[in-house]
């Protein structure tokens, strides 16, 4: 068979098992070939006290001059944290010069929880990542991303409905497939799936859950590890609903394996080998 060639674009955090740190061994985990374009290089993630942030936007230029001249194309697209709102626009020259036919792109915005943007983001990005995701095939924004890309109010307490909601003015966006993680039901967790399927020879929207008992603790970089499982599971042809559940499955055993004192991310390299 022949091994599928992924580009992940994303940030290189030097500490902090997120972005890259995690993306890399698990796309190969699952044998795909993983090609990397690091968006910025950091000192450690943003959630820690003070980071150094080295902007390779600059740099992108060149490294697509020589991808070209190489002839490089690559089957599938993962984006993460990206950092930069000048990016975007990048990004899709990126899709549409070094795509295979079909190479499906899957856009996690990571830019906001709990409400928040994250350190270093702005209105002007997230008017970026609105732009950018129209190209996704599949996008993975938590409650609080989907709030901020739909101008919705954020609720610190979801019921269906508002989840339904959110989700079907991100697909009056993309027209694709999405999927809103960190969905929470009756002490349940995990995402919500609102896809078009045919239906008696008819577009028509299916919405789905999927949901597993919810740890208590929190920690960062689960988002990246839920993105890179549910992306591996995704290239090997697997229901959406498949890949939701062994992406949560995966983050869950993760957090179970962490130790209170690893404050910054999850212990994902004791349990790679389960995947
Ligand atoms: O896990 C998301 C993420 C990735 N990269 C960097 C971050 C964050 C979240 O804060 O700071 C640099």
């Amino acid at each position: 068979m022949k091994t599928k060639r992924i580009l992940t674009m994303q940030d290189l955090s030097c500490v902090g098992q997120c972005s890259l740190t995690v993306a890399l061994p698990i796309l190969s985990r699952y044998g795909i070939e993983t090609c990397v374009l690091p968006t910025a290089v950091l000192s450690n993630h943003t959630m820690f006290n003070g980071w150094s942030y080295l902007d390779l936007t600059p740099e992108l230029p060149s490294i697509f001059e020589n991808w070209r001249n190489n002839g490089i194309r690559f089957d599938a697209f993962l984006l993460g944290y990206l950092g930069k709102a000048q990016l975007m626009e990048l990004a899709e020259k990126c899709f549409e010069e070094f795509s295979t036919a079909g190479a499906p792109v899957i856009i996690d915005p990571v830019f906001a929880d709990n409400g928040k943007l994250y350190g270093g983001f702005d209105m002007e990005y997230v008017a970026a990542m609105r732009s950018l995701i129209r190209r996704a095939d599949i996008i993975l924004p938590n409650i609080t991303e989907s709030c901020f890309l739909t101008e919705t109010p954020y609720r610190e307490e979801h019921d269906e409905a508002y989840v339904k909601a959110l989700a079907e003015k991100l697909f009056a966006i993309t027209g694709k497939t999405v999927i809103i993680t960190g969905v929470e039901s009756r002490g349940n967790i995990g995402e919500y799936i609102l896809t078009e399927v045919m239906r008696g020879g008819k577009p028509t929207l299916k919405g789905e859950y999927v949901l597993l008992p919810k740890e208590p603790q929190k920690r960062h970089g689960t988002g990246d590890i839920f993105a890179s499982v549910f992306t591996a599971n995704y290239l090997d042809g697997k229901s959406l609903a498949d890949c939701c559940s062994a992406a949560s499955r995966f983050v869950i055993s993760c957090l179970q394996e962490t130790d209170d004192g690893h404050f910054y991310g999850v212990n994902f390299e004791q349990i790679l080998k389960n995947l």
